[in-house]
């Protein structure tokens, strides 16, 4: 099965959003094998957003993503980098489709809620900066019937 990183960021958490964005993830069938609450220090705010240092968005998007808590997590699922991108929907809210997260509830590109993983290789490097391995969890999703 394939894994994904992705992060609630400050204003999902702030406008009480956390349980609504995570039961869209859940109902798309995706596993959450790992989940938690943080605070993202600079540097590994200033790690995880190496590719656009230097763009005139940088320094305002490290200051938004230490501005309060995020909720990290790690899924799983058939092609779920893929499938977890398109769920999220597009950078700009207002490009976004309706159904996705950023569609629904996005105001700006920087407060665009939810952060996702763009590649296979990126998810691996993202979830290292914040997990260690013995955080990620083993187990099988029930399917309605089995109980
Ligand atoms: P993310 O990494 O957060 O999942 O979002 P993404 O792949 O859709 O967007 P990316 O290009 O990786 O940009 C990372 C985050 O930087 C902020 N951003 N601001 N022009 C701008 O002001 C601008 N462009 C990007 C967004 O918050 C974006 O999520
Ligand atoms: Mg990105």
């Amino acid at each position: 099965m394939e894994r994904t990183f992705a992060y609630l960021k400050p204003n999902s958490i702030q406008r009480g959003l956390v349980g609504e964005i995570i039961r869209r993830i859940e109902e798309k069938g995706f596993k959450i094998v790992a989940l938690k609450m943080l605070r993202i220090s600079e540097s590994r705010a200033r790690e995880l957003y190496r590719e656009h240092a230097g763009k005139e968005f940088y320094e305002p998007l490290l200051a938004f993503v230490q501005s309060g808590p995020v909720v990290a997590m790690i899924l799983e699922g058939e092609d779920a980098v893929k499938r977890l991108r398109v769920l999220v929907g597009k950078t700009d809210p207002t490009e976004a489709y309706p159904g996705s997260i950023r569609g629904s509830f996005g105001v700006s590109v920087r407060k665009n809620l939810i952060h996702a993983s763009d590649s296979v290789e990126s998810a691996e490097r993202e979830a290292r900066i914040f997990f260690d391995e013995s955080e990620i969890n083993d187990y099988s999703l029930v399917i309605e019937g089995q109980l």
